[in-house]
């Protein structure tokens, strides 16, 4: 349907000269052209099932055509994306926002778009219309213990359609926290908590990964329960081998150094992955590298740096995820712009040349140090992006293709004009 290798070649093919050019003079500037566009093509990353769709604001939201209402044309979006960009191989499901019900029909449907299942994510930050108890005041902190056991069981839930989709890792988010001074004792909320991760932890396989993200407020303004890195480290920590910290870049505290909190998490082998996006204020959920692009080139750079210097397999490793909302754009637009962001970031990170900089740090040369980094964020690496897609079969221009293939028109014919939403 509506994309083919056709329509992908003949694409390329009117842009393949222009392209050329532009990567002859790429590979002129930058050392190591060849390293770098091989990892490009093995990097994958995950699309996030709830981003599929426009999720609006709290004030209002102003629905898009064509959007997926099942976890069927789900799969299918992120197929689209995939083929555009060979990049988006994986897709994290939300429950119960989707519900899973026949995992070989599920399984067999994403196999052939070429896409695994990544973390699987649960949800105790609202109330769903079959649950007993509310979450009004929290999930695995709460001071009644049989809303802690429905979270708990929620979660072991989550896991069991996770194992029925092969995938090998759970996300936690919580809202959990409090609204004002005095609600909570900080104590009892974290001891609550951490026993209620023991008992997910303890329902995962062996061969799983569970992920605590934290974020500093909202919806919660007084305090979260999991705020930071270090709570999210502390309960980590306390849980096991299993357990890392997963970091979204739009959950901390206004001019936070994002970038050495990635650093020291690698360190502590705890960094369990990212929900990537861009912020101006707070938790915004915009396009990964639109607002802050040098952000996520540091951040990167941290990353090269960090992994190999302990010898790990970049593409494998760690839980790469995107976290985004829109509001105004074409979410599959917003999203093939945000894996190209974080692309780019990588190969500039790649482009660094790192012997140099370590020399520059141990003497001190500062500007030095900051002449290094920022050649390799000012070369422009596009080309060598564009060529790891046209390797894969992918498209030299995502969005240029996908506007005049007329994608979006069909999916408007097959699925309607106004779709509601199945998520945030
Ligand atoms: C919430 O702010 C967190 O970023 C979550 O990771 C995510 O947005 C949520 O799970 C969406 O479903
Ligand atoms: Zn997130
Ligand atoms: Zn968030
Ligand atoms: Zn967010």
């Amino acid at each position: 349907m509506k994309l083919n290798k056709e329509i992908i070649g003949n694409h390329n093919a009117d842009l393949n000269s222009r392209h050329q050019t532009k990567l002859q003079f790429t590979a002129s500037e930058v050392a190591n052209t060849e390293a770098i566009i091989e990892k490009l093509m093995a990097f994958q990353i995950a699309i996030p099932s709830w981003a599929l769709g426009t999720g609006g604001t709290r004030f209002g939201r102003f629905p898009g055509g064509g959007e997926p209402r099942s976890i069927e044309e789900k799969i299918e979006d992120v197929g689209l994306l995939h083929k555009l960009n060979q990049s988006s191989g994986a897709i994290s499901l939300h429950i119960p926002w989707d519900i899973p019900e026949n995992y070989q029909s599920i399984k067999t449907l994403a196999g052939e778009h070429g896409l695994a299942f990544d973390a699987v994510n649960s949800n105790t930050f609202q109330d769903q219309a079959d649950q007993k108890h509310s979450y009004k005041f929290g999930s695995l902190q709460n001071v009644n213990k049989a809303i802690r056991k429905q979270a708990v069981d929620h979660n072991i839930e989550v896991i069991k359609h996770g194992v029925g989709l092969g995938s090998k890792s759970l996300t936690v988010w919580l809202s959990d926290g409090s609204c004002f001074p005095g609600q909570l004792n900080f104590r009892k909320a974290y001891q609550n908590t951490l026993e209620s991760l023991q008992e997910i932890y303890a329902a995962l396989p062996s061969d799983w990964k569970l992920f605590l993200e934290y974020k500093s407020y909202e919806p919660n303004f007084y305090s979260t329960t999991v705020a930071d890195w270090g709570q999210s480290l502390s309960y980590v920590q306390k849980l096991g081998e299993k357990a890392s910290t997963l970091v979204d870049l739009g959950h901390h505290l206004p001019n936070a150094n994002i970038e050495q909190i990635v650093a020291l998490l690698l360190m502590e082998e705890k960094l369990g992955g990212f929900h990537f996006n861009d912020s101006k204020y707070g938790d915004d959920d915009l396009t990964a590298g639109c607002v802050k692009p040098y952000q996520l080139f540091l951040i990167f750079n941290e990353l090269v740096e960090g992994m190999d210097a302990r010898g790990m397999n970049h593409a494998k490793d760690l839980g790469w995820m995107i976290d985004a909302s829109h509001n105004v754009k074409d979410p599959l637009e917003d999203l093939l712009q945000s894996v190209e962001a974080i692309m780019l970031a990588y190969a500039q990170a790649l482009s660094v040349d790192r012997k140099a900089l370590e020399k520059a740090q141990e003497e001190n040369d500062v500007a030095k140090a900051q002449e290094i980094l920022q050649n390799a964020y000012r070369t422009d690496l596009r080309a060598l992006v564009a060529e790891a897609r046209l390797r894969t079969n992918g498209a030299l221009n995502p969005v240029e293709l996908f506007r005049k293939s007329g994608v979006r028109n069909e999916l408007i014919k097959e699925r309607g004009a106004v779709t509601v939403a199945t998520g945030l």
